[in-house]
């Protein structure tokens, strides 16, 4: 009797805390508003790339919708991407009209969506430790650059 009533009362609260789970992250949704707002990606990577991949795993754990291409060569794709060669690292990715190179924090992306600089997209060159999908030895500090048509790129964000 007393077991019964132990665990009637324990899936009560268990109940409630669930409850409560769902309230908070509603509320958090709806209070964000836009800086949460999911984009699509195509992501054109290496099928051996496991920091690209990991990358992926960083745009869908912030709510994005990724879609992946596997291609062997992706210098074809940079290049008609635009992106230039000092600026390159392993994945390139499209997203509403933006090409973003490399290691690029999903934060700056939905800065890049919310503002809509004239630009061709951002890039982080090469693959700097602590980049999302480049975590787990020392982080280095890098740059975000937002590059233009012409080539030309300015400091978008520093990390
Ligand atoms: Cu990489």
């Amino acid at each position: 009797m007393i077991k019964t009533k132990f665990s009637y009362e324990s899936r009560r609260s268990r109940l409630f805390l669930a409850y409560m789970a769902i309230a908070v992250s509603v509320t958090l949704t709806s209070l964000s508003g836009p800086a949460y707002a999911a984009a699509e990606f195509t992501v054109y990577k290496s099928p051996w790339c496991g920091c690209c991949s990991k990358w992926v795993d960083h745009l869908q754990a912030n709510g994005h919708m990724v879609t992946t291409k596997d291609i062997e060569n992706l210098d074809t794709i940079k290049k008609m991407a635009g992106v230039p060669e000092r600026l390159q690292s392993c994945h390139t990715a499209i997203v509403d009209g933006y090409v973003v190179e490399g290691h690029v924090p999903a934060k700056d992306i939905t800065r890049l969506l919310a503002e809509r600089p004239k630009a061709k997209g951002l890039a982080v060159p090469g693959m700097p430790a602590g980049s999302p999908g480049m975590e787990g030895s020392a982080p280095d500090k890098y740059d975000v650059m937002l590059f233009k048509t012409d080539g030309s790129a300015d400091v978008f964000s520093r990390h």
